[in-house]
């Protein structure tokens, strides 16, 4: 638990000033910023937006693929009026390692870029003048980051980033950052957990908050509407919502929690979050939501943009969800990172399932390192085996599990957590691992939702050793593709279906869902008969998928990889980036999603 895992808010107590906007940034290769005093400001900056990724807006490629230490600087006016109470910066991420300093004090240290952190400036702040704000980030991979990759030294001593994934390793600070002013004595947490009996009138919710100080709390429940609806007091307790509106898939509902510190004279603290009441269990092959068994139509995703890279944008942020909407979806997998808050206040809104990932992608030999891969370098390394990933990489791993399961415990949405994408399972050594990382988050989740990791394809049935672990089987399989493209896709269903079928027979009971299959498509190229990389093809793919599908009533849901196509590290498997969308990068729809967005419209939300 920890400040930084609310969301700021302005309520009668806190204060929010935005710093987002011009900021100096200049790349230190030799990292000897902090020597030279760059904390009080930079040599020779250029301007940079916040939040943007830095890579897409230059238009050199040293700047681009820039590897290394790199810093940003801003100016801060605090308010005079402000300190009789705690300063925080609080930055959305930071990607992926970040040093802040201000006025040439160190006030915080960051690893994991797609998490949030706050930085205290109580006691170096200058209230009622100008302040030096500066961060210094790294964007270095390595097999000790969540992303997993190396970076590599060209002859000239030029760093570059080899990512061990298939997205472009996009960094700088790429969502919001704001100062955040709270009375000294706070709300630092708050959890709910919501009990529904679908044959009662009213539910249940309880609820625990974590303060500062020792004075007591109320909370204040509201309706939509903004009427009150239930109350309590305590620390924590339950509270009993009367004809309750439950939150349901594609049909959210929200009431609002005013959380208040109460003192002799008053209100000393007010906070509010949107809490969905619903719950969420697998059972007998199924997935259900308020009891109900879902059907899950949806995406994997990237938060990926042209020019901004993963810089989040709200408006491009919209847009995925209305084409989400007007495919029918009602669900997506934060693949391969935890997404920008406001994502998921958007999916609590629109009422989507969401199954959230943690970054830690890569864990994989290098075989499927897609930079080796494409370079021709391919070295047989191994992951699990190594001492430092089961000792230094856990560690990692179980904090970054802490902060993404304390940032996102109270969204309806999150319904599920992704604890790795597509690792290496046909060791034993995986085994121990995924113990410790599955223990944790049933340990840490107050609502302990269902936990689950991507199967890679190299890991199949009988051959992985770790899906004991997750609580329904989320697969990632490329027949029609990777295996099988083309012309021989016709023996794509059968071997998959024996797959599955393993699956049941080993892991029975167990919800099964597809979390990533699809097929390269440049949108325009159209040839009849198909061939690969043909709109035309791209339909023929996702058609035979839909009809394994249709096959087993153990099957609980399909995302295709992906949304949209997103940029990765050039090579010579992808063409400007990953061409697997649904949509192009501009957000226009390929001939494949006509098609599944008919399939999609005549799938009812619950089975
Ligand atoms: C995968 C990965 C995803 C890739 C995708 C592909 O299995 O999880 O990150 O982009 O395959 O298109 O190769």
């Amino acid at each position: 638990m920890s400040f930084a895992s609310l969301y700021p808010r302005l309520t009668a107590t806190r204060r929010i000033q935005d710093m987002c906007g011009t900021w100096d940034f200049q790349f230190d290769p030799e990292s000897i910023g902090e020597r030279d005093g760059w904390t009080k400001g930079l040599p020779v900056p250029t301007d940079m937006p916040v939040p943007a990724s830095f890579a897409d807006v230059f238009t050199d490629k040293y700047s681009r693929e820039y590897t290394g230490d790199f810093w940003y600087f801003t100016k801060l006016f605090v308010p005079g009026e402000w300190n009789d109470g705690n300063l925080d910066i609080r930055f959305d991420s930071a990607t992926h390692h970040a040093t802040v300093f201000v006025n040439g004090f160190k006030v915080a240290e960051h690893s994991g870029g797609f998490l949030p952190f706050t930085a205290n400036i109580n006691d170096v702040v200058k209230p009622n003048a100008w302040n030096d704000v500066a961060v210094k980030v790294n964007n270095e991979l390595s097999w000790q980051t969540l992303p997993v990759g190396e970076v590599h030294t060209l002859p000239d001593g030029t760093k570059m980033s080899a990512p061990y994934f298939d997205f472009y390793n996009y960094s700088g600070l790429q969502r919001k950052v704001r100062l955040v002013y709270t009375p000294f004595e706070r709300i630092e947490d708050l959890s709910v957990v919501s009990h529904v009996d679908p044959s009662a009138k009213d539910a249940v919710v309880d609820y625990a908050v974590a303060t500062s100080g020792s004075h007591d709390v109320e909370v204040v429940v509201t309706d939509e509407s903004g009427a009150e609806v239930a109350r309590a007091t305590g620390k924590s307790g339950s509270i009993t919502i009367p004809d309750v509106r439950l939150w349901q898939l594609r049909d959210a509902y929200l009431y609002t929690f005013t959380v208040r510190i109460l003192g002799e004279d008053g209100v000393i603290d007010e906070y509010y979050d949107t809490v969905g009441v619903r719950t969420v269990e697998v059972k007998d092959n199924r997935i259900l939501v308020n009891g109900r068994p879902v059907y899950l139509k949806g995406f994997g995703r990237h938060e990926d943009s042209n020019i901004h890279g993963r810089g989040f944008d709200p408006v491009v942020n919209k847009r995925d969800f209305e084409n989400m909407k007007w495919m029918g979806a009602n669900s997506f997998r934060t693949s391969h990172y935890p997404y920008a808050e406001e994502q998921l206040y958007e999916a609590d809104r629109e009422g989507f399932f969401v199954i959230d990932e943690v970054a830690a992608v890569g864990m994989m030999k290098s075989l499927m390192n897609f930079m080796d891969a494409a370079t021709g370098t391919g070295k047989q390394k191994t992951y699990f085996e190594e001492e430092s990933v089961q000792t230094e990489t856990l560690e990692v791993h179980k904090r970054t599990l802490r902060e993404l399961v304390d940032r996102d415990k109270r969204h309806a949405s999150v319904c599920a957590w992704s604890l790795l994408n597509e690792p290496d399972t046909t060791v034993p050594e995986a085994v121990p691992y995924f113990k410790a990382i599955f223990d944790l988050v049933r340990e840490i989740d107050p609502q302990a939702r269902p936990r689950t990791y991507a199967s890679v394809m190299m890991s199949p049935a009988g051959v992985d050793k770790t899906m004991d672990f997750a609580d329904f089987i989320m697969l990632n399989r490329y027949q029609g593709w990777y295996i099988n493209g083309g012309y021989p896709i016709v023996k794509g269903k059968p071997m998959m279906k024996a797959e599955l079928e393993k699956w049941h027979e080993l892991q029975p009971g167990k919800p099964i869902m597809f979390s990533e299959y699809g097929a390269d498509t440049m949108a325009g190229v159209h040839k009849l008969p198909s061939v690969m990389w043909s709109e035309e093809y791209q339909v023929e793919v996702l058609k035979m998928w839909g009809e394994i599908f249709d096959s087993y009533d153990w099957i609980v849901g399909e995302q295709p990889w992906n949304l949209n196509d997103f940029q990765t590290t050039e090579g010579i498997m992808r063409v400007d980036g990953n061409k697997k969308g649904l949509f192009t990068r501009d957000r226009q729809p390929k001939m494949a999603a006509h098609w599944l967005r008919e399939r999609w419209i005549a799938m009812p939300d619950y089975k």
